[in-house]
């Protein structure tokens, strides 16, 4: 798949600009294991880069201009290196223009020419958006020895989209594009950006995930609502406890004792942020232990948390967990992601994983009539420079 990709990315290139690449950069999408809506809430997280790419074929050169063209949505946009960069009317063109914007604050740049394709599938829950700024940062980044480091690479990315895309994220997607480690899963406290890998072995269990292909066009606005509620609800939490100075010194008693005072939404929104940021601590613990059993309940837990609490499922990827609830060679399920849609990710015994798809895509599609769609994935390194023959840094 990837080598593919990169065929045809450098195809096109040389087709449009009738020269080769100078350089193939690739950015990978993630999954995440456990730790889902707490990265903007100064929790733990538990995400890995996975073997899906965008992939970038690029060359600078000495005039202004500069081309970028989205081979997947058959578009391009041209502009002038020294053109004002503002918000697009086209979302694929932010992912770039937020990035270019903070760049562009830093150090003057010369014209590009850019392909990018993809198979890290768009509105899946995949990070799809991460790994295309991650990846064009990153890549700027080389190609004008600006000497970024992978932690100013994923913040920018972040910050471009809160700027240019609109959505106020935490900074977990930008972070396991660029920092993934193959065969790793990143233990990241997003309060102070220290992180630590954990070997991703899950023994008999493989990783599998299920796309409901309900895109979460609700994202953006369901995801700052939520930001809203849990900001609205630690402020009150703080003016009756004020030594808390974010949700890692709220404990569910502190929420319980003042249910009232947060109301049922804010209060059930504060009491899965609580509850899910040590049960992440929890499922390193159980990973270290080989505890695979506790890891997927705690995946399960999760599931009901972000469905009932935080209320950020949906009913198609609410019956893909329940589907494989009570199948015994499923140990773990959940939504995964921000929401409204997406995947599910399941840890399934590896001998059962056809079946499972088997399964679960006939009930899905006779319920839905959806075609699901089924990823084996596998943990990989982040962002890269991709090295052939006509690599050159
Ligand atoms: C989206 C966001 F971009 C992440 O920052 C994170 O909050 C996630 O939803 C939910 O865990 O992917």
């Amino acid at each position: 798949m990837k080598n593919e990709l990169i065929t045809s990315v450098k195809a096109t290139f040389t087709e449009t600009f009738k020269n080769q690449p100078a350089h193939i950069f690739m950015s990978p999408g993630r999954i995440n294991i456990i730790g889902e809506h707490v990265d903007y809430n100064d929790g733990y997280v538990l995400p890995a880069a996975i073997d899906k790419y965008v992939c970038f074929a690029m060359t600078t050169h000495e005039s202004d201009e500069c081309t970028i063209v989205a081979k997947d949505l058959n578009d391009s946009i041209t502009f002038s290196i020294n053109d004002e960069v503002k918000p697009h009317e086209k979302m694929w063109v932010n992912f770039f223009f937020g990035v270019l914007h903070q760049i562009k604050e830093k150090t003057p740049l010369s014209g590009f020419h850019i392909v990018f394709s993809s198979d890290v599938p768009m509105g899946a829950g995949l990070s799809s958006s991460a790994a295309l700024e991650c990846g064009f940062a990153f890549a700027l980044s080389k190609l004008y020895n600006l000497e970024l480091s992978k932690e100013e690479i994923a913040l920018i990315g972040q910050k471009a989209e809160h700027t240019f895309v609109g959505v106020n994220c935490g900074i977990m997607d930008q972070f396991a594009s660029v920092f993934g480690k193959e065969d790793h899963v990143i233990l990241l406290d997003c309060n102070t950006l220290k992180y630590e890998y954990h070997k991703a072995d899950f023994k008999e269990y493989a990783l599998l995930l299920l796309d409901s292909k309900v895109k979460h066009t609700h994202l953006t606005s369901g995801y700052n609502d939520r930001r809203r509620e849990v900001e609205e609800g630690l402020a009150l939490i703080k003016t009756t406890y004020p030594d808390v100075k974010s949700f890692r010194d709220v404990t569910e008693y502190m929420v319980t004792a003042i249910e009232n005072e947060l109301g049922p939404v804010n209060f059930k929104r504060c009491l899965f942020v609580v509850k899910e940021i040590k049960r992440v601590l929890d499922a390193v613990k159980a990973i270290e232990a080989h505890d695979f059993e506790k890891l997927g309940a705690l995946m399960f837990e999760t599931h009901q948390g972000l469905s009932q609490n935080y209320e950020v499922s949906c009913e198609e990827i609410d019956f893909l967990v329940d589907m494989v609830a009570n199948d015994a060679n499923v140990i773990g399920s959940r939504m995964m992601g921000g929401g409204f849609g997406g995947c599910s990710i399941n840890l399934v015994k590896k001998e059962a994983v056809d079946n499972i798809i088997e399964k679960v895509s006939a009930a899905y599609k006779e319920k839905y009539n959806i075609d699901l769609e089924a990823y084996k994935v596998a943990i990989s390194e982040g962002t890269t420079i991709y090295k052939d023959e006509h690599a050159s840094i």
